[in-house]
Parts: C-alpha cells; structure tokens; sequence
C-alpha cells in the first residue's frame, strides 16, 4: 500500500476544512485535504447562504472574503407572517446591531478552494477516507481510497474530522464519547429556484398546513422551504403544487405574489440535531458538522463550521510550530458554549416557526402555542434584542 505523509491530514473540502486547511498553510503548517468528492460537486453543492457577522469577520481576519465582499450582499431583515397578520424586524437595528452576508455556500467553498490551491494547498479530490487509525496514539494515520480505486495510507500528527455527519471521523470514536441526538420531528422540502427573490426580507410563514420559508441567494436563484410529512419523497410534489403551496402559505394573495421559475434543486431535510462531545479524542479533532449537526433553521451550521476551524487552527499551529498544546487540550471545551447556544437557538426557531401537526405529539412545546411566541417577539423590544443576537449571533 502506498504511504504518505502530512503533519495534518484534513478529511473534507467542506466550509471546515478549507477554512482550517487555508489558515494552517498560511501558518506554514504541513497539511492535506482529502475529499471524497470530484471538485465539480464540491463547488457545486448549494447549501447554507446566511453567513453571521462574527464568520465575516474570522474570513475578513484572513484574508479570506475578497469574493463575499464583492458578489454577497448584507442582509438585515425578516418578516413573520401568518394567516392574522405579519410584521418585520429590521435586526439590524437591534441586539447587538449585526447583520447577515448572504453569500452562497459554494460560492464560498469554491472561494476557499482556489486560495488554497493558488497558495500551493494540496486537496486529493476523489479520495475517501475509509477509517482513523490509532487516534489514541502519537502518530494516527487515515486508509483512504483514492479516485482510481487504490488504497494510500496517509500518516499524520493530527488528524481533522472535518468530513460532516458521515464522514470517517465519526466512525473512529471510542464509545466513552457522550453522543446527543434529537430527532425534531419536522420535515422541510428545501427548493433551490431560478427567479430572484421575492421579497427584501428572510420570510417565514406559519400556517395551518405547515411551515413556509423564503430566503434570498443571488440576483437570479431562491431558497425555498415547504414543511411536509416526514417521509414525503423530494420528487413527489409537482412544481405546480410547490407554488400552490408557497402562495398559500406565505399569503401571496394578500401580500403579493412569488417570483416563480424552475425549481433546479430539491432536497427533504429532516430536522435534526447531534453533538459528539468532546470534540477531541486523541490525535482526532473534529468541527463543523462532524462535530455537531444542527437543524437549518436558525442558519447556524456553516458559521460554527468557521468559527470551529479558526480556533482549531490556531491551536494545532501553536502545538506544532511552538510546542504549546493548551489551545488543542482546550479546543473542545472551548467550542462546546457556541454548540449549546446555536443548538438551543434553533430549536427554539423550531417551535417558533412549527404547529404542533407534523410533530411528534408526545414532547410538547416548550414555548407553548408558538403563535404566543410570535405575538411577543412583535411587541416586546426585549424580546426582539435577544433574538437578534442570537438570530444573527454564533
Ligand atoms: P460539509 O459541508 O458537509 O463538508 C464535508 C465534506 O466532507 C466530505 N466527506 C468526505 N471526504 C473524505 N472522506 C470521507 N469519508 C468523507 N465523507 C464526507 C464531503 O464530500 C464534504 O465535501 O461539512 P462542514 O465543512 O462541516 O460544513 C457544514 C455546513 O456545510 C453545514 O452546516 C451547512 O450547510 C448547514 N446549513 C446552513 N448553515 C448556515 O450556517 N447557514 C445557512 O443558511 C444554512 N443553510 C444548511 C442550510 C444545510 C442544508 N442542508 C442541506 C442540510 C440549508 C440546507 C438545505
């Protein structure tokens, strides 16, 4: 079998690990990007959009946001609608005064690749990680499959479980490592769609028939969100049934009409959410979604991504290149605050924005009735200020 080395070898080209991989080449730590993915479907994969003001500011710090500041644009806005009313909060103007970039995820992915890559970064597309070895000893190493079916061993100091929720990294983890999921209950049809936005706000719309959501990409493309049952397969509505259904919901009749055009992407997101803890084991660190899964309803998952790989980069540079280990012995109770707060944010988006149908019976609310929720977020300034700080917040 064929051996490589590399001082640290990180597993997925994902928001994590390019930002992880760009900020330790920089340091002029010795790494590698393997991913299981060709470069066309990592540049490709339309995910997040929302990014929080503090992950502008860590790719701002390096040297990193050249194409958000130049192709995203800030967003400030979101408006609530139901069947009795809506009203908007500009969240700009509240908690802590912060704002939204919204910027594709590939396009930052794609951002990420290049810088990488033009600064000599090496990413083995068409690799995947198949195990972790020996994460509990000094020298771990990764059995990979490289894109034209052979088996390499890569050999490293650390390894970076940078790989999401079903990565390899995840599968290397004793069992004494604490394992939380919360299943909750609720299904989105997420809808990529080729017309401009249709309205100046993120929308979120509370219906009886469930949850519709609308959120800006670009110029020309729209996310959509339509709750339906668990299990509903992503091709089985019709596009014209899709547009019935967001007119319904988001009261295109009273409030005006969608902008409609294809729909170039569907995907059914069970609402979920996990953390592995602690996020080392070893010579293993994980971030991003290999470290926690988080439910898209707060917009939260790529910005903790960001954030976890800023500060494990610093800590893996300051253990390599200054033999100071206190960052990477830290790094999980460290990250950990910023996973309870954006996990316990989204849930609380969750029942802010689901009736009780559609979800399981059994775990009631929390908040109650979520149109209560709603009627206070519109009339209590206290409210709105802890919203928009964690809205916007990580
Ligand atoms: P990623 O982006 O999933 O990247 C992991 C990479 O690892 C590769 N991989 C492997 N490579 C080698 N060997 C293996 N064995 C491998 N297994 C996997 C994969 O091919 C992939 O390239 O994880 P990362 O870097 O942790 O980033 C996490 C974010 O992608 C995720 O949290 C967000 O997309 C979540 N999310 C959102 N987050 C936000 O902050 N704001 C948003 O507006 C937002 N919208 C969303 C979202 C997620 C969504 N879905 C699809 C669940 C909207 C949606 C619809």
């Amino acid at each position: 079998m064929d051996e490589r080395t590399a001082d640290v070898v990180i597993l997925g080209a994902g928001p994590a690990g390019l930002v992880l991989a760009n900020l330790l080449r920089r340091d002029g730590v010795d790494c590698v990007v393997l991913e299981r993915a060709d470069r066309e479907h990592v540049q490709t994969r339309a995910r997040a959009g929302f990014l929080a003001a503090n992950s502008v500011r860590v790719l701002d710090r390096h040297g990193l946001s050249a194409g958000l500041h130049e192709r995203g644009h800030t967003h400030h806005t979101c408006e609530f609608r139901t069947e009795e009313g809506r009203f908007r909060l500009d969240y700009s103007g509240l908690g802590l005064g912060e704002q939204h970039t919204v910027y594709p995820q590939q396009h930052l992915v794609t951002d990420l690749l290049a810088q990488f890559l033009d600064s000599g970064g090496q990413v083995r597309f068409g690799a995947e990680a198949l195990a972790v070895h020996d994460a509990d000893g000094e020298r771990p190493s990764v059995s990979v499959r490289e894109g034209d079916g052979t088996t390499t061993r890569w050999r490293a100091r650390y390894v970076a479980g940078c790989d999401g929720r079903h990565g390899a990294a995840r599968t290397a983890l004793p069992p004494t490592t604490r394992y939380q999921h919360r299943d909750h209950q609720v299904s989105w049809l997420g809808l990529l769609v080729e017309a401009p936005p249709s309205l100046d706000a993120v929308g979120y719309a509370v219906h009886p028939r469930g949850f519709a959501g609308h959120m800006a990409r670009t110029a020309t493309t729209t996310r959509y969100y339509l709750q339906c049952e668990r299990g509903t397969p992503a091709d089985a509505w019709s596009e014209e049934r899709i547009w019935e259904e967001l007119d319904l919901r988001m009261g295109a009749q009273k409030y005006g009409p969608l902008h409609r055009g294809p729909v170039i992407q569907r995907t059914v997101v069970d609402l979920q959410s996990d953390l592995l803890e602690p996020l080392r084991h070893g010579s293993l660190l994980l971030a991003g979604d290999a470290a926690s899964l988080l439910s898209p309803s707060a917009a939260k998952g790529a910005n903790l991504a960001i954030l976890e790989a800023e500060l494990l980069a610093g800590a893996l540079a300051d253990d390599l290149l200054r033999a100071d280990p206190r960052g990477l012995d830290t790094y999980s109770e460290r990250c950990l605050p910023y996973i309870h707060r954006a996990q316990a944010f989204s849930r609380w988006m969750i029942d802010l924005l689901h009736g009780p149908e559609g979800r399981d019976p059994a775990p009631a609310p929390p908040r109650g009735w979520p149109r209560a929720d709603l009627a206070s977020l519109r009339d209590s300034r206290a409210e709105q200020d802890w919203f928009a700080e964690h809205y916007v917040g990580v």
